[in-house]
């Protein structure tokens, strides 16, 4: 499908490779998530700078796209999310992600890819399954490509693996992404270089994102994480929170950029 290939492309340079920035955050984890850099609660201004310092690509729901996706300029893509949940239902319900947009509310709001989560191992992952299945077969159709976020998650998961990041459930998950028609995946961090290069197999050639997770207290630390995504043939990251609990994300942006794009040593691209 051309159209989803040349969409594709708005993401991924011609290394195969993408930085994308994560704002969902206000809705998933509410707006205590700004204040670390409460000017950041303004869609507008951290878009802004996001787009200033080169990023490849911006994620985020139909609501936040309406009032900052001018700031997503032409040549940086568009991730517009269909589904989330607010950290306010009972504990019981945050196994579920529900569906808030339409694949045309996303096409409306100049989106290049259209994202949707599922947890793998939910109770409710047969609701997620259908979810993504109809979003994905639609967006298809339209020549969108589509973004899993494929995070395993459930009581049998804690039971049997001890936790939702062992290597095992991540490539399962990631696997299970690939084999539901995913064009993009993003995942959580395994621990490990090796590790993770079992996952990036097992999704057999669909690309696989890192999903950044906290903020680091030494932003380094963030950087090698994701150099040995890079170095496990992982495509590149998609982040949230160590970028815009950032007091001066700008600099920060063009450190990660050098080592997804240029494989630059972590310590190096921090200095620069
Ligand atoms: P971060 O880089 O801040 O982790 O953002 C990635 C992301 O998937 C967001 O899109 C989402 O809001 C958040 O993490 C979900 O985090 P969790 O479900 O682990 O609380």
């Amino acid at each position: 499908n051309a159209g989803i290939k040349r969409r594709m492309r708005r993401f991924f340079r011609r290394d195969g490779r993408a930085l994308i920035f994560a704002m969902d955050h206000g809705f998933e984890h509410g707006p205590t998530d700004f204040e670390p850099v409460w000017e950041h609660v303004n869609p507008k201004v951290i878009v802004r700078k996001v787009v200033r310092a080169g990023i490849d690509g911006v994620m985020m729901l139909p609501g936040i796209a309406r009032i900052a996706g001018d700031e997503v300029k032409p040549n940086v893509g568009l991730m517009i999310k269909l589904t989330s949940k607010t950290n306010l239902r009972p504990k019981e319900d945050q196994l579920l992600q529900s569906q808030l947009g339409f694949v045309e509310d996303a096409v409306k709001l100049g989106a290049d890819a259209i994202a949707a989560t599922v947890y793998w191992g939910s109770p409710q992952e047969d609701v997620m399954m259908r979810q993504f299945a109809e979003i994905a077969s639609y967006a298809h159709d339209l020549g969108f490509p589509v973004v899993q976020f494929a995070y395993p998650r459930g009581p049998y998961i804690n039971e049997r693996y001890g936790k939702k990041e062992d290597y095992r459930v991540v490539m399962y998950g990631a696997r299970a992404a690939a084999e539901s028609g995913a064009d993009m995946i993003k995942t959580y961090w395994t621990g490990s270089r090796e590790t993770f290069a079992k996952v990036v197999d097992a999704a057999a050639g669909v690309p696989v994102l890192l999903s950044g997770g906290a903020k680091t207290e030494n932003p380094v630390d963030f950087l090698k994480v994701v150099w040995e995504v890079i170095e496990a043939g992982g495509a590149g990251a998609v982040v949230g929170r160590n970028i815009f609990q950032r007091e001066n994300p700008e600099p920060f942006i063009k450190a990660l950029l050098r080592v997804v794009h240029r494989n630059e040593d972590p310590e190096e691209a921090a200095k620069a």
